[in-house]
């Protein structure tokens, strides 16, 4: 599973980011322009909670790194995409105890074609979220997080991934949380909506590592937050050269 291979090649991520952050960073410009509508609603301090190592400076950075739309898809949407995949997931056992121990409590798979309702939502969540000139990884990563589930820290490979990942938030919401690799005091939690799709690049996609909350951690800004079962649609664009 690509997936499983990109939690499991962190360290390997580590050595090798700092070479290709010269050509991840080129189209930062790009990506930011093409968010600039997003970037305008400012609405970051609905979903973002920065811990006190942030100043104000780097949190105007990094909300323009990890952007939320909430409200992505309808609840139609979400019951077209969860009919499509519940045979496949349904025939698979949750993950408790695996052997990496990356994220507890999953299954998971990938996906190229999808029905054309959803085929639909997939390609708008492509054009919101990757440039044109930026090629995307045709399959698809599903990941179904148990109610007692969670991922643990990491970066994405950049041996597997580009420099943006695009995730919808089904079933559930809940949160996830950006830990700045070298400066721990550094933190944000995200809230992401139940239906929501986040947009990671920049900063939050390479430098500070991601991971989602078990149930009893989740809480935003004193307010907890319902964990229940939560699946993610993953797109993410081809590493860069
Ligand atoms: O479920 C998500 O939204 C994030 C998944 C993730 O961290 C990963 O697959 O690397």
């Amino acid at each position: 599973m690509v997936s499983v291979m990109i939690l499991r090649a962190i360290s390997l991520s580590k050595s090798l980011s700092s070479s290709c952050r010269i050509c991840c960073r080129r189209n930062i410009s790009s990506a930011e322009s093409k968010y600039a509508v997003l970037i305008q609603n400012d609405q970051w301090h609905k979903y973002l909670s920065f811990s006190d190592g942030f100043d104000k400076e780097s949190r105007l950075q990094f909300s323009r790194d990890l952007l939320v739309v909430n409200n992505f898809v309808t609840d139609g949407e979400e019951k077209s995409l969860m009919e499509e995949l519940t045979p496949v997931l349904k025939k698979m056992h949750y993950e408790f105890d695996h052997w990496d121990d990356a994220i507890h409590g999953y299954r998971e798979t990938e996906r190229l074609n999808w029905n054309p309702n959803n085929m639909k939502i997939i390609d708008r969540v492509r054009k919101i979220a990757f440039p044109s000139e930026t090629s995307h990884i045709p399959l698809v990563h599903v990941l179904d997080l148990a109610e007692k589930g969670f991922i643990k820290p990491h970066i994405d490979s950049v041996r597997f991934c580009g420099d943006i990942i695009a995730g919808l938030s089904l079933l559930s919401s809940s949160i996830m949380r950006l830990v700045h690799e070298n400066e721990k005091s550094k933190y944000v939690d995200v809230l992401l909506q139940r239906r929501s799709l986040y947009i990671m690049t920049g900063t939050a996609r390479y430098d500070f590592t991601h991971e989602l909350l078990d149930k009893e951690r989740s809480i935003f800004k004193n307010d907890r937050v319902e964990r229940g079962r939560r699946l993610s649609i993953i797109c993410r664009n081809a590493p860069l050269k």
